[in-house]
This record gives C-alpha cells, sequence and structure tokens, in this order.
C-alpha cells in the first residue's frame, strides 16, 4: 500500500519544552521565537503567569532539540512611559527578524486599550531596546522581511477585520517606525483549511526560488476552532507578489499535546531555522501549551507552493 509521508517530521521527543522546564512559576511554554546566533540556537518563548498575563522567557540549545531555560524571564511588560501603558497585560508571541546584523523583535502588546506590536532590537540579546510600537490597535503577526526592498524594510502583518476576513498584508518603512504603503497580498479561502483567518507565522527565509513563508491558518468547526500551518513564498525582488500558496496544509494538530491543552487543537508557529544541508527546523507551539519541532526539506515546501497552488488572493 502507498503511504503519504508528512512534508514536516515531527522530532520523536516532542514536546522539547514545557512548564516544568521553567525555573519561575509558569502554566504554559509556547509560540517561540528562535533564531541561530553565533552557533547557538536561542529561542524566545511566551508563557503565561498565573494570573493569565504573558511574559517571554528565553532556551538556549547547541542542537536545536535540547533547550536549557534561563533562570530569569527575558522581556516582561515595559515600565518605561510610552510602552508601559500598551503592555499592560503582557507580552506574546514574539518573533526573532534577522535584518542587517542585527535581531528585531516584533511581539504583541496587550492592554486595555487592546493588541498592538511592540518593536525592540538586540545584537547579542544581552542588550535589548524597545524602539516604538509600531502599529495601531488590532493588529498582530507582524514579521519582518530580512533585507530591504529599494531601501525600505518589508513586514507581513495581519489587521482584524470584521468586514473581510483575518488576511496578510505587507507593509514598509524607511525607518523600522513608520509604517505605510499597506496592501492586501493574501486572503483566506472559502471552504478550506484556512478559511476563517490566516495570518504570519515564523519570519521569511531566502530560498533560491524566493523567501518561503511558513503561516497559520485557521478553520472554525462545531467544536472550535483548529489552527494548522501552511506555506506560501513570495518573489525575491518584490515580496509583495506571491509566487504560490500551498493549497494542503503543512502541519495539522495530531500528538497528544497539539490536540489537548490550553486551547486544544492548535499548532502556532513562530519561528523557524533554515540550516546548511537543505533542511529547515520548524518550531510550535502546541495547545498554547508546549513546544514542539520538527524538520523538512527547503525543496519539498518550496515544490508544495510552486506545484500545488491555490491563489493567494
Ligand atoms: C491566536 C493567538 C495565538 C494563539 C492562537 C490559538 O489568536 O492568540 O497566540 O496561539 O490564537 O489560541
Amino acid at each position: 500500500m502507498k503511504t503519504h509521508s508528512p512534508i514536516i517530521t515531527r522530532y520523536r521527543r516532542n514536546p522539547i519544552l514545557t512548564k516544568r522546564d521553567v525555573p519561575y512559576p509558569v502554566a504554559t511554554v509556547h509560540n517561540a521565537g528562535i533564531v541561530k546566533h553565533d552557533d547557538r540556537y536561542i529561542m524566545l518563548f511566551r508563557s503565561h503567569l498565573l494570573n493569565g498575563r504573558s511574559i517571554i522567557g528565553r532556551a538556549d540549545s547547541t542542537d536545536g532539540l535540547s533547550f536549557t531555560v534561563h533562570p530569569e524571564p527575558f522581556l516582561i511588560p515595559s515600565t518605561d512611559s510610552g510602552f508601559a501603558e500598551y503592555e499592560a497585560f503582557g507580552v506574546e508571541d514574539l518573533r526573532i527578524c534577522p535584518v542587517d546584523g542585527e535581531y528585531l523583535l516584533t511581539f504583541s502588546a496587550y492592554s486595555r486599550h487592546g493588541v498592538r506590536i511592540a518593536l525592540a532590537r538586540t545584537r547579542d540579546f544581552e542588550k535589548v531596546g524597545r524602539v516604538a510600537l509600531i502599529t495601531q490597535a488590532d493588529l498582530r503577526n507582524v514579521v519582518i522581511f530580512p533585507e530591504k526592498f529599494a531601501g525600505r524594510y518589508a513586514r507581513l502583518d495581519r489587521p482584524h477585520s470584521e468586514i473581510s476576513p483575518w488576511s496578510i498584508w505587507i507593509s514598509y518603512s524607511p525607518d523600522l517606525v513608520h509604517w505605510g504603503d499597506s496592501r492586501v497580498i493574501m486572503k483566506p479561502l472559502p471552504y478550506h483549511w484556512d478559511e476563517m483567518k490566516i495570518g504570519p507565522g515564523a519570519p521569511p527565509f531566502k530560498t533560491g526560488k524566493g523567501w518561503l513563508h511558513i503561516y497559520h491558518g485557521v478553520f472554525k468547526t462545531m467544536s472550535g476552532t483548529v489552527y494548522r500551518l501552511g506555506a506560501a513564498l513570495h518573489s525575491l525582488d518584490d515580496p509583495s507578489i506571491i509566487l504560490g500558496v500551498s493549497d494542503e496544509w503543512i502541519l495539522q494538530p495530531e500528538d497528544p499535546w497539539e490536540v489537548s491543552g490550553y486551547v486544544p487543537n492548535v499548532v502556532f508557529s513562530c519561528g523557524a531555522v533554515p540550516e546548511e544541508d537543505g533542511s529547515v527546523k520548524i518550531y510550535w507551539g502546541g495547545a498554547d501549551t508546549v513546544m514542539c519541532v520538527g524538520t523538512a526539506v527547503i525543496d519539498d515546501l518550496v515544490g508544495l507552493c510552486l506545484t500545488a497552488s491555490r491563489p493567494a488572493l
């Protein structure tokens, strides 16, 4: 009998990080940004505190599979004026975007005013400086491309909308603070696994054929929503051009810690690490409770986007 092998191979020792690995009291470990820095994998993960608000912790690894958590959190709500008011309810879902020799950290800032995206920067993960709040309320999941285009930074983002289903937009900036020239480039597809909403996932990375973006898509069922991962390929010269979007999801909740947990039926990625051997390590939060990893062959993901493509808009 012919069997269909999954495009992402789950690591057999998943989950790779749980609340039991954290030396301070937390309820979850999930939705982590990750990057390889000086031959070390640095993971910046989200945890719910026992009051339900989130902070960001740090874990390090030499192989990308086995991580050790730092004794203190990496990022907690700011007390600086300008940021404090907008981070009061917690910081969530941080992405690490390597750009021009530094790391741009984008994360959700929650407050009584809604959710915005804050931007911080670091070169070494020791000194971290906040730059600006770069969105108004009700906009999330910002990932910044590793290169500039005609001198401007480019980001993918996801405004909230009651009128049109939650879609992926692109915006540009000359200075990381002021963003605009925004337009929608990818929408959920009706009667499809991502029909309810889509949003940016891991920061896009370069392949020979385009920027590969791993995003999340949501489907509403009679017993709640299902979060899955998909893949899209953007033109290397102009990231607003989508060369292909995989018609099939690349990962869905299947393991027990993805199917049940704090929020059931969720795989949610904020980071992926392309390796020199042509593979990519994809990291995801399982059920908003634990961290997991799997590997895929980059060419397979690119092939899926280009050969089994669905319309982007
Ligand atoms: C989204 C975000 C993610 C979360 C997901 C599933 O709206 O809040 O942080 O993983 O829902 O709960």
